[in-house]
């Protein structure tokens, strides 16, 4: 089937959920450019590494090196269309990654997010469960409400060490959904 987009003067919400669940578009959600390019550290430090494969065909991982707590988040803005569905107030967002947190006592992963207004104010905030998975290839999922007037979503990931000076809370392949709840 054909996807077009409706005449913005005559859209609306529901006209436009039909493309739900709708996949937000991250720069270098896996690290596979190598680099943190497109993340902002906003705590401690990220690098990339890659001593472990996290995922099959991945070669880099973000990797918090020895800080004790790290977070690294990325702007994603919403469009019109979004906006629409996002004030009618019935939109969640879900943020997944894959994480695996190595070590004799397991460091943590996490994921959270803000939600910020068209003057970039936050307006709302997400806080995930703090994951400690010593398997690999663990997907987490969470999902949060997005408020109403919501133009711009903060994602964010966090590695927490609780052992040692490695923070081993590795973290691959971010992604983010718009669903209608
Ligand atoms: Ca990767
Ligand atoms: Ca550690």
């Amino acid at each position: 089937m054909a996807f077009y987009y409706p005449k913005i003067g005559a859209a609306t919400a529901e006209q436009f959920f039909y493309a739900y669940p709708y996949k937000m578009n991250l720069i270098n959600p896996g690290a596979e450019l190598g680099t943190i390019e497109g993340w902002t550290v906003y705590d401690g430090d990220y690098k990339v590494d890659d001593t472990w494969e996290l995922r099959e065909g991945s070669n880099f991982y973000f990797y918090a090196g020895t800080t004790g707590y790290s977070r690294l988040g990325q702007d994603i803005k919403t469009n019109t269309y979004h906006n629409l569905c996002i004030d009618s107030e019935l939109v969640e967002v879900e943020i997944s990654y894959w994480c695996n947190c190595s070590g004799p006592t397991v460091d943590g992963a996490r994921a959270s997010v803000d939600f910020l207004n068209e003057g970039m104010e936050v307006i709302g905030q997400g806080v995930g469960e703090i994951q400690y998975i010593r398997l690999y290839e663990s997907q987490v999922k969470e999902r949060f409400r997005v408020p109403s007037q919501t133009r711009t979503i903060r994602v964010y990931i966090e590695s927490i060490r609780r052992f040692g000076t490695s923070n081993d809370g590795y973290i691959d392949d971010v992604e983010v959904w718009l669903l209608k709840e």
